[in-house]
């Protein structure tokens, strides 16, 4: 695997996080790797609230898993099982967004769903080269147009892997799929809205109402920032939130944490910037979750 997250100086036993890779799609390994290497670079101590962020996570990386095809991909559920099981929160490096259908079937049925995401991903069906990158696992294995990256979040809607969910950051999708998440309750928050202040202060009111006292899940696409702050997206959409609006909301969850995750980066040569800013928000993510 390379470096492991955050240097794992604590063992499993230890740990009160534990982290993994899924590789999959086309560029999965080199980008998970590119987040943990990144991990090692940035400074745990927030000189703005002036207090570690790791102060209470003592994270243990497990290394990564590799479905060897798309009906391998319960490994994904088992994993995060096991961790839950161990009374520990898992956290997940993607790999595409597939990934998190898989983990959220390891959560409790009543959690509460909170993704970042530039795209709905709440189509009925839908497949293009870009999907086929990003969920690739072979040659001769085909991807499903009714369970993808562009999919998932219907399927689970529609299976009620969760209970309530809300997609912040949108700015790509279709009629239908604002059709499906007015029927399936599913508030899209705009990251147009996000971006003004008052917009953002409304979503907060949105995420406390959503999360006070619920147990909740936070699914994090880096595509939701801005492309010039995260190039490294499959699809990158103009016009995305920046680091202070995504700090800002995942503080105002107020619910416990169960599990999360970090997906859709996918490596470009000769640039960092990504999987800096993926790695400085898993550091967000753990300090406000454990
Ligand atoms: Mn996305």
């Amino acid at each position: 695997m390379g470096r492991p997250l955050l240097t794992n100086i604590y063992s499993r036993e230890e740990s009160n996080v534990v982290a993994f890779g899924v590789i999959l799609g086309k560029k999965a390994e080199e980008s998970v790797r590119a987040i943990r290497d990144a991990s090692w670079f940035i400074e745990t101590f927030d000189i703005t609230s002036r207090r570690n962020l790791l102060e209470r996570a003592r994270v243990y990386d497990v290394g990564d898993i590799r479905p060897a095809s798309y009906a391998d991909l319960d490994c994904i559920t088992k994993t995060a099982s096991s961790i839950l099981l161990e009374g520990k929160l898992p956290l997940m490096l993607g790999g595409g967004h597939l990934a998190t259908y898989y983990a959220l079937k390891a959560m409790p049925r009543d959690v509460t769903l909170v993704v970042f995401d530039a795209h709905c991903d709440l189509r009925e069906s839908y497949i293009d080269e870009k999907i086929v990158e990003l969920d690739y696992i072979g040659e001769d294995v085909e991807v499903d147009k009714r369970l993808n990256d562009a999919t998932w979040l219907r399927r689970a809607s529609e299976e009620k892997v969760f209970k309530r969910a809300v997609v912040l950051g949108v700015r790509s999708g279709d009629e239908e799929q604002l059709d499906y998440s007015k029927k399936a309750g599913i508030p899209l928050i705009t990251s147009e809205r996000l971006l003004s202040k008052k917009g953002l202060n409304a979503a907060v009111r949105t995420l406390y109402k959503l999360t006070r006292g619920k147990k909740v899940y936070v699914s994090l696409d880096v595509d939701v920032f801005d492309p010039s702050i995260a190039p490294a997206v499959d699809h990158p959409e103009p016009s995305g939130i920046g680091f202070r609006e995504f700090t800002k909301l995942v503080r105002s969850i107020k619910g416990k944490i169960v599990g999360c995750d970090v997906v859709c980066l996918r490596k470009i040569p000769d640039n960092e910037v990504t999987e800096f800013l993926a790695a400085r928000a898993v550091l967000e993510l753990l300090s406000h979750a454990v």
